[in-house]
């Protein structure tokens, strides 16, 4: 009877010191579990006089059904504890300030969604394709001759595995699109391009938007119509636009596209090199040879298109005199647009 009383003392006394739940299981094990102090008393019986074996046995039953009552309830205590541990060390005042500055699109982009818009107005749907793109559809399907210096490995590059480079224009886009076979097309391909250049005027990576009309009867006014419509709301004034006869091998005949300098207004400056004109894009009447290598009978079909550079577009939109401005992520820069 003394030991039972003693067991239930050092218990109390255990539970107290007990910090955490692993200090909890090892006070737990020393009195229920299989060799506990409370579990023997119960091998112990024998050692009792006959007649007291039965109050013995009720009073180890109700020390074991108590210690277990109180390891639940120092369980609980433990628990308790430790959350409020957690609640308080874990706070955060969200009433404190924070920056609340939204990002934004990039200055590129935000050209591209501008040029984009402008052509779907006119009816044209927007296509895209891969970057990485098969040399046929790239410079063969489009007439660049096998010898073209724009074929050279100093200008494109080639990837790892026969017959596949980065794409030089969004062009075949338009291929694809065309081998599809379904005419009439109105059309404009933006996307990212790939040269082998890098100076201050000319990044390895650049933007371009090109645009394809095949059709019946499609002629060289329907062209300079769709183009200067364009120029004009691009940079929301009424702008000179002049053709300037060019040469490209998937087209023919073929323009560049100048506008009066939005710049000095046409009286020559250092952006026009004195000139009054800055070159925008170029253009042309689709090649036979073209329409023919995507199965479209040239006699029937006639087509437009035209290409320009995004990032010479926003260099004269929003002013800006160094195209790697757009690739540094400077903020002080971004945040402008
Ligand atoms: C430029 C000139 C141009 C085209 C791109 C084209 C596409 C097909 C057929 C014929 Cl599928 N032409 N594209 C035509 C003329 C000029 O781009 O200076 N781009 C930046």
């Amino acid at each position: 009877m003394e030991d039972l009383t003693s067991i239930k003392e050092d218990l109390l006394r255990d539970l107290e010191s007990a910090k955490d739940l692993q200090a909890l299981a090892e006070i737990k094990a020393k009195y229920l579990g299989k060799k506990g102090l409370i579990s023997s008393l119960f091998k112990r019986i024998r050692e009792i006089p006959p007649e007291e074996r039965k109050s013995f046995g009720q009073k180890v039953n109700s020390l074991k059904e108590e210690a277990e009552k109180l390891i639940r309830e120092r369980e609980r205590s433990i628990k308790e504890q430790q959350l409020q541990e957690k609640l308080k060390s874990e706070w955060e005042d969200l009433s404190l300030p924070y920056d609340r500055s939204l990002g934004h699109l990039h200055p590129i982009t935000q050209t591209l969604r501008r040029i984009i818009e402008i052509f779907r107005s006119m009816g044209f749907q927007v296509e895209e394709g891969p970057e990485i793109e098969l040399e046929d559809y790239n410079f063969d399907k489009l007439n660049v001759p096998k010898d073209h210096p724009a074929r050279d490995m100093q200008d494109t590059f080639y990837v790892n595995r026969e017959g596949y480079l980065l794409r030089t224009h969004t062009s075949p886009v338009q291929i694809r699109t065309l081998l599809k076979g379904e005419l009439p097309v109105y059309m404009v391909a933006p996307g990212k391009v790939y040269r082998r250049d890098d100076d201050p005027t000319h990044s390895p990576m650049f933007h371009q938007v090109e645009g394809l009309a095949v059709d019946r009867e499609i002629s060289f006014r329907h062209m300079k119509f769709v183009i200067e419509s364009f120029l004009k709301e691009f940079f929301e004034k009424d702008l000179p636009v002049r053709l300037r006869s060019s040469y490209f091998p998937f087209t023919e005949p073929s323009a560049e596209v100048d506008i009066g300098c939005v710049i000095c207004g046409g009286k020559g400056c250092r952006v026009c090199k004195d000139t009054g004109w800055l070159e925008v894009m170029g253009c042309g009447m689709v090649h036979p040879k073209v329409l023919e290598n995507c199965g479209i009978d040239s006699e029937l079909y006639q087509g437009f298109a035209f290409g320009m550079g995004v990032e010479r577009l926003a260099m004269l939109l929003y002013r800006i005199d160094n195209i790697k401005l757009f690739y540094e992520n400077n903020l002080r820069f971004l945040e402008q647009f």
